[in-house]
C-alpha cells in the first residue's frame, strides 16, 4: 500500500455534489483523507467561473493506469463531455502522485507534469502532506486560492 494523491476540480453546476460523487468513485472503497475545499481563480487563460478544488490522499495498491480509469469513470458520471482545453467542466480529476512511482505512459504521466505550477493543487496538497511541498514552491506561485470549508460542510 502507498499513498496516491489526486486533484479534483469543478466549476459548472453543483460543485460540491460533483466533488462528492467523484470522490466516491475515485476512492473505490480504499481509505482516503481529504483536504478542505478551496475556491480558486481559473488558471489557463479561459474566461470562466471560479473552481472549487480539493486534493484526496488515497491509500491504495492501484497502479497509475487503474487510477486513471477511476478518474475517467468519475468524470463520465459527472456528465463531462469533450470541451475546451482548460475550460469549464463539471468535474476534472487528475492523478498527481502515486507513492514515489514514476509513470512515463503518455496517457498518465506521474508525477503530474504541471502540478508544481498550480497553486490550486499545491495548497490543498500541502495541507494533507506538508513534506511533499516546499515553502519556495508555494511562494513562487500566484493566483487566488481561498479555503471555503470541508466538503462535509458544503454538501
Ligand atoms: N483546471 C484546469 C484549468 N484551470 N483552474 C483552476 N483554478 N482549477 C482547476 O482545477 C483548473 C483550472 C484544467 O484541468
Ligand atoms: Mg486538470
Ligand atoms: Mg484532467
Amino acid at each position: 500500500m502507498r499513498q496516491a494523491y489526486l486533484s479534483l476540480g469543478s466549476n459548472v453546476g453543483d460543485r460540491a455534489g460533483h466533488l462528492s460523487a467523484g470522490l466516491e468513485i475515485v476512492a473505490a472503497g480504499d481509505e482516503y483523507r481529504l483536504s478542505q475545499v478551496y475556491e480558486t481563480e481559473p488558471v489557463g487563460g479561459v474566461q470562466q467561473d471560479d473552481f472549487w478544488n480539493l486534493v484526496v490522499e488515497i491509500t491504495t495498491e492501484a497502479t497509475p493506469r487503474e487510477l486513471l480509469e477511476r478518474c475517467r469513470l468519475a468524470e463520465a458520471a459527472a456528465g463531462r463531455t469533450r470541451e475546451v482545453r482548460w475550460g469549464p467542466r463539471t468535474l476534472d480529476v487528475d492523478v498527481l502522485l502515486v507513492g514515489d512511482e514514476t509513470s512515463n505512459d503518455p496517457e498518465i504521466l506521474v508525477p503530474h507534469p504541471r502540478m508544481y505550477e498550480r497553486l490550486f493543487v499545491l495548497i490543498p496538497l500541502a495541507e494533507l502532506a506538508p513534506a511533499l511541498v516546499s515553502a519556495d514552491q508555494l511562494m513562487a506561485r500566484a493566483g487566488r486560492v481561498a479555503a471555503v470549508g470541508t466538503l462535509d460542510m458544503l454538501r
